[in-house]
């Protein structure tokens, strides 16, 4: 990992919220994910599951992390299982965990290894009456695809069919929705990776130059900073192909007169940063790109100030929308009459803004949260409204993150460019 040591105190705090959750005498089992194959004896690049770095800080491959608050083997109530260390595996990939250096990190001191699972299992399984055990529960999970994280569910379920089982995705979507503030710490970092990267290219993109050009100064400046790396696919989208929502083939040239959207953020400390900024690529804006612009950034303002806790996401959704449509009015690309003729199903708005305004953010990008609940202090936000215009081949679309504070929200990149003057006055 290139990023600096994180306190384990944050995981700490994670495993106590959890454990306050959780039925008496239960136990929570969370294993890590598969190292996915390509082609050949070739793995993906590894990708630990987001519940076991929130419990335990903890990102090497086949890690387990135990909960039993209640068990009677007092020294077994947090359990980290790793894999053994062994000198050819260490040979091959490098520096495998020692059980004084997992104990660094995430603060649980009863460190097992992988090859006494089994045994560990049995005793505690054989003494908790509720086990909690971990499916992905995202909304938008595509369950068509074979699910890994099933096969320890079922394998733990059939060999003890008896028990009585638990949700903790469930109980993990309430918890990691809520961030804390030694969270949104590390999160500052991916942010701050993130906008130093944005002061890069504002100086570096001019006609001519190419997407993938500023895809490398980004990346560049990102892995340089300590960066895990890209927190997604970056969207780098000049002229028309900034309708397209998820252009990640970055490979084509920006020319004079069109506004660049990008659509990028770091990954650092495993919390994710994503922001969205609209430039002309020429350093000015014309008149009605201007228009446009302010227009977005209206809405974008409208969002900065209504969220806060309390408030029903649909509601927020609600006045975002009504905002949007006050706005696109305003720069005539929707008439009163459309408004008047339209089939309640598909707005007129909907023709120039098409997607979702804001997403959790977190450890994943897309992160676990509730959309129907009340918006609670402690939640992270992106606010990313959008106007693409097909007839005039420009798109635009302004992201910041923020954090919902007792009264309101913190704007986690307040201070970087977001005005048109500001944008011109850096460009130049
Ligand atoms: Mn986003």
């Amino acid at each position: 990992m290139k990023y600096l040591p994180i306190d384990s105190k944050l995981y700490e705090q994670n495993r106590q919220r959890f454990i306050k959750k959780m039925k008496p005498n239960s136990v929570a089992i969370f294993p890590a994910n598969p190292t996915f194959p390509t082609a050949g004896d070739g793995t993906m690049t590894y990708k630990p599951n987001a519940d076991v770095i929130w419990l335990s800080g903890i990102t090497q491959e086949k890690t387990i992390v135990i909960l039993y608050p209640d068990n009677p083997d007092k020294n077994a109530r947090e359990v980290l299982v790793l894999i053994r260390p062994n000198e050819l595996m260490e040979k091959w990939n490098g520096h495998l965990l020692r059980k004084h250096e997992a104990t660094e990190l995430s603060g649980i001191k009863n460190i097992q290894w992988l090859d006494g699972f089994d045994t560990l299992l049995q005793v505690m399984m054989n003494s908790a009456d509720t086990v909690y055990l971990n499916t992905n529960e995202h909304n938008r999970l595509d369950t068509e695809l074979p699910r890994t994280e099933l096969a320890f569910v079922e394998s733990v379920m059939k060999k003890y069919p008896i028990h009585h089982y638990e949700r903790a995705a469930r109980v993990m979507k309430e918890l990691r929705s809520v961030k804390t503030k030694e969270e949104v710490e590390v999160l500052k970092e991916a942010i701050n990776i993130t906008a130093k990267a944005f002061d890069r290219v504002l100086k570096f993109i001019e006609p001519g130059v190419m997407e993938y050009e500023i895809e490398a100064e980004i990346t560049h400046e990102f892995l340089k900073r300590r960066a895990t790396g890209h927190a997604y696919g970056c969207i780098l989208a000049s002229g028309d192909r900034a309708r397209t929502l998820h252009y990640v083939e970055n490979n084509e040239e920006c020319k004079d007169g069109e506004l660049i959207l990008m659509d990028f953020g770091a990954e650092y400390g495993n919390y994710n940063a994503d922001l969205s900024r609209t430039v002309p690529v020429n350093g000015v804006f014309t008149k009605r790109q201007k228009e446009v612009y302010n227009a977005c950034l209206a809405v974008h303002n409208h969002g900065k100030k209504i969220l806060k806790p309390g408030l029903l996401f649909q509601d927020y959704v609600k006045s975002i929308n009504e905002e949007m449509e006050r706005q696109l009015l305003k720069i005539g690309l929707i008439s009163k009459n459309d408004i008047k003729n339209q089939d309640p199903e598909s707005p007129a708005f909907k023709k120039y803004f098409y997607h979702g305004v804001s997403h959790h953010l977190g450890l994943v990008v897309h992160d676990v949260g509730s959309y129907t609940d009340p918006i609670n202090e402690g939640n992270l936000f992106t606010i990313e409204p959008g106007i693409y215009i097909e007839e005039e081949q420009m798109g635009i679309r302004i992201e910041n993150n923020v954090w919902i504070t007792k009264t309101g929200n913190v704007d986690l990149f307040k201070g970087i460019p977001i005005t048109v003057e500001e944008i011109e006055a850096a460009m130049k």
